[in-house]
């Protein structure tokens, strides 16, 4: 593992912690929007690509939004190998739906960080919404990349529906906030933990707030409103690993998301609309995690388990 610092790969641990031990995320690097009026990225078709890993959490999201919103023939993607080892993403194909880097042909994802700025400073991570025309990075943060794909390309797709409506959106982001803090980042906060005080925190916080999801779906089919909405997108991608991974290899096992009541039967029904089942890859979601966390599965040997993952 590593990061860019000034343009350069500079191997390093693979989490960031604090003095106290627990696990900091750090910020994304490139914030820029899509939109009609914008001076640089303007909604065209074809001219973006998303590059992703078929395991990560906050790439699922883009993926989601891209089936949803009928992207899928407007803007293309490259999907890496699901090992993140000491260069990073690899784009090497030595592993069922990998796709290599289709538009550059480079080994490493940390090479399209270079490729935007030669003197950038950055962790390499994915998703990353690239700009074929000026081959740069428009942005690297998946809050913002589903919030481009929710409404930018609508007059070309003529896809409308609104996943963050404006009637809805102080309570998306109220919850967003919980769900992130949480459960999104919670989950990596627990398995990244360095001290014990630091791992309790994190999954106390982890498993209130599950409880408190649990009640909600008591009586609603959706987060917010009844209708499906940005904050079940962002939700469901951590659910669908948590029985998988997160249970044994971050140590979040106070309760498998199955022993939920209402959120078990959420996550079902969820897996069955089609913009997440199809985006769903469970072999390179358990081999990324057990295998690239070596100093957390020092032997790398991938759970068998369980018979069925939701
Ligand atoms: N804030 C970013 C986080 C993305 C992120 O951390 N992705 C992970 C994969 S799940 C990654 O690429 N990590 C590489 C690294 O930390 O160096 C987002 O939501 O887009």
């Amino acid at each position: 593992m590593g990061q860019l610092v000034s343009g350069v790969w500079t191997k390093s641990s693979v989490s960031n912690n604090q003095k106290d031990g627990s696990f900091k995320r750090v910020d994304s690097v490139f914030r820029n929007k899509i939109s009609i009026n914008g001076q640089i990225y303007k909604p065209e078709t074809n001219r973006y690509h998303l590059y992703v890993s078929h395991a990560c959490p906050w790439a699922h999201r883009t993926l989601i939004f891209r089936f949803l919103k009928k992207l899928e023939n407007h803007i293309s993607v490259d999907y890496v190998h699901p090992d993140m080892l000491e260069n990073g993403w690899s784009f090497s194909q030595n592993f069922p739906k990998t796709t290599g880097d289709s538009l550059y042909g480079k080994k490493y994802v940390h090479e399209i960080y270079q490729i935007s700025d030669k003197n950038v400073s950055s962790k390499a991570t994915v998703p990353i919404l690239w700009d074929k025309k000026t081959n740069t990075i428009v942005n690297n943060e998946s809050a913002e990349i589903i919030r481009i794909m929710n409404s930018a390309f609508n007059d070309i797709t003529k896809n409308y529906d609104d996943y963050y409506p404006s009637n809805l959106r102080i309570e998306i982001d109220k919850i967003n906030k919980v769900i992130y803090e949480n459960i999104n980042n919670g989950v990596y906060k627990s398995g990244f933990s360095r001290t014990q005080e630091a791992y309790e925190d994190a999954v106390t916080k982890l498993f209130s707030s599950l409880e408190m999801i649990d009640e909600i779906l008591e009586d609603k089919k959706y987060l917010v409103g009844n209708v499906l909405t940005e904050a079940d997108i962002r939700l469901i991608p951590t659910l669908l690993r948590f029985d998988s991974v997160y249970y044994v290899h971050f140590k979040c096992n106070l309760k498998k998301i199955n022993e939920f009541k209402n959120i078990s039967s959420y996550v079902k029904r969820m897996f069955n609309n089609p913009a997440i089942n199809t985006t769903t890859n469970f072999d390179h979601i358990k081999r990324h995690y057990y295998y690239s966390h070596e100093h957390i599965n020092p032997y790398r040997i991938i759970p068998l388990g369980p018979n069925s993952p939701v």
